[in-house]
């Protein structure tokens, strides 16, 4: 299945619920007026765009529209469109590893989605012939080591484990020892998404990031941020508090089937001017979609069935 017809069965909530609302409007569309802005702000709103940037993008349509004397359903739509496809487009929206080894720092709050994602992405890299090893770097929840290990042992990649409560450093710099060591060719660590307190959350992440960098200088890296789609505008605030803690290179949205209100894909990457580069769709291991902002879009203006 293409990106397309995945992101448009994954946005089925949203699809139902925004997608279908807004094909309610161009269908009954009789010009391009204060009532039509009015709905077409507060759907936008609803579907957890975020106030701020749902106003900006309405306000820049009407301007757009009556500049370009644009006048039809189709004309409006397609303007809407380009904008709304203008808020998601990054250069570079790829997940860099290029150098051998390359590293991939997960972080973000608890339940999130980070050893899923981790486990479906280890997958990923393994079935494209590439040599992965995970660092269990969330020492903190007992249950977090196990459950990266069977992710390891299912998707056949390498798993470099402490004990529980040990440093998440030390986890970090055996890991990038024994992939060195091993010629790994993806480094993917798992962080914590919950210690005793935030401060020392993102004081652990800081010190991990200082420890890639140390030990890795050349190498590619990436740090993604997990958000949960269904936590909505939440997700902003969490995202804007993680960043202080490391530089994040891109964002990765999980749970977006479990949403009606994919509409918090456009309030991160607006908000925060950091790239979304993965999408998860659901539970299993080829729920993890490379993000298209293009047909993303498309997706969630398209109002025909999924083909
Ligand atoms: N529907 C759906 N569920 C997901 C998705 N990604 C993860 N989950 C589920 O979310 C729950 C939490 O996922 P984890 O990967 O354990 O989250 P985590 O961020 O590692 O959590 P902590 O280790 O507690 O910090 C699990 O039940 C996953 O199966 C997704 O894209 N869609
Ligand atoms: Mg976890």
């Amino acid at each position: 299945m293409g990106f397309f017809s995945k992101i448009k069965e994954g946005l089925a909530k949203t699809r139902q619920n925004v997608t279908s609302r807004l094909q309610g409007m161009f269908d009954s569309f009789t010009g391009a007026n204060d009532e039509f802005f009015d709905e077409l702000e507060e759907t936008l709103i609803l579907s957890d765009v975020g106030v701020d940037l749902a106003t900006r993008t309405v306000d820049d349509l009407r301007e757009n529209v009556k500049r370009q004397g644009l006048h039809g359903a189709e004309e409006v739509r397609g303007e809407l469109e380009r904008l709304l496809k203008e808020i998601l487009h990054f250069e570079d929206i790829a997940i860099h590893t290029e150098t051998k080894p390359s590293i991939i720092l997960v972080i973000g709050v608890n339940g999130v989605g980070k050893t899923t994602t981790i486990g479906k992405l280890a997958a990923r890299y393994v079935s494209e012939g590439k040599k992965v090893l995970l660092c269990a770097g969330d020492t903190f929840r007992a249950a977090a080591a196990e459950q990266l290990t069977i992710w390891a042992e299912r998707s056949g990649a390498d798993i470099v484990r402490h004990e529980e409560g040990s440093d998440p450093g030390a986890v970090i710099f055996d890991g990038i020892a024994a992939a060195k060591a091993r010629g790994a060719d993806v480094i993917i660590c798992d962080t914590a998404g919950r210690l005793h307190n935030k401060q020392n959350l993102m004081n652990e992440l800081a010190k991990i990031d200082r420890i890639i960098t140390r030990e890795l200088p050349e190498a590619s890296r990436e740090n993604l941020l997990v958000i949960d789609a269904t936590t909505g505008q939440n997700g902003l605030i969490q995202a804007k508090q993680f960043s202080e803690a490391a530089k994040v290179t891109g964002l990765v949205l999980t749970k977006l089937d479990g949403t009606a209100r994919g509409g918090i894909v456009f309030a991160v990457a607006g908000e925060l001017g950091i790239p979304v580069k993965l999408v998860g769709v659901g539970e299993k291991v080829g729920d993890l979609i490379d993000f298209d902002g293009d047909d993303f879009v498309r997706a969630l203006l398209d109002g025909t069935e999924i083909g």
